[in-house]
């Protein structure tokens, strides 16, 4: 029921203090989301691809990828259908290790990441440089699960889950920031869950 809802969140809003964030409940499982199918895309076919506002495009294979350097981030996570979730561990390629492989052109402002399936986020492009922002391929120790965007997902805890966007297959590099998939269907377009940026 809605009342038995609003008082769970105030209850837990009263219990975690200020690390949940407004309107947010802590859940220990971890829901899936996923607008249509679950794209299957096995480690040796899947393809990584930097382009858009680069010097040179780059293709990545698995074996190129999980070659890079990888970095452990645990943190919390939050859903905009306000589900909040602590001390989850994701390791992958940092954002800012990819950074150093690649060439950025000065008039890039923002990043839309491509996926599997046709799905698109967008971030600005601070948001996007954040240092615990990972191309994430392990969750606690084991390979990312495939419902959860396996082989690899972006990660970008600091703003609603909706951003972090699993079967990652492209990053392209814009001039200015402009709507993603769930962002032209009235999510709002930079998400800050502090802020609930919920819906514009
Ligand atoms: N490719 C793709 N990425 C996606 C989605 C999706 O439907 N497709 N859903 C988004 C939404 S709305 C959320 S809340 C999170 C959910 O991630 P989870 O299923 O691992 O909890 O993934 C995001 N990334
Ligand atoms: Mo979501």
């Amino acid at each position: 029921m809605v009342f038995d809802i609003m008082r769970r969140r105030e209850k837990d809003r009263e219990r975690y203090g200020d690390r949940l964030p407004p309107g947010q409940k802590v859940v220990e499982d971890w829901p899936v989301l996923t607008y249509g199918g679950v794209p299957k895309v096995s480690t040796k076919d899947w393809q990584f691809r930097v382009f858009g506002l680069v010097e040179d495009e780059a293709t990545f294979d698995w074996q190129q990828f999980t070659a890079l350097p990888r970095t452990k981030v645990q943190t919390d996570i939050h859903c905009v259908t306000t589900w909040s979730k602590f001390d989850t561990n994701f390791e992958g390629l940092a954002v800012t290790e990819l950074m150093k492989r690649i060439r950025v052109k000065p008039e890039a402002k923002a990043v839309m990441a491509h996926c599997y399936g046709g799905y698109t986020a967008n971030l600005t492009m601070e948001d996007f440089l954040r240092p615990e922002n990972l191309l994430a391929y392990i969750y606690e120790g084991e390979p990312l699960p495939v419902e959860h965007g396996g082989p690899c997902r972006l990660f970008v805890p600091h703003l609603y889950f909706w951003k972090s966007a699993k079967w990652l297959n492209g990053l392209e590099f814009i001039s200015r920031d402009m709507p993603g998939f769930w962002e032209r269907y009235g999510y709002h377009l930079r998400g800050d869950p502090w802020k609930e940026e919920r819906y514009s």
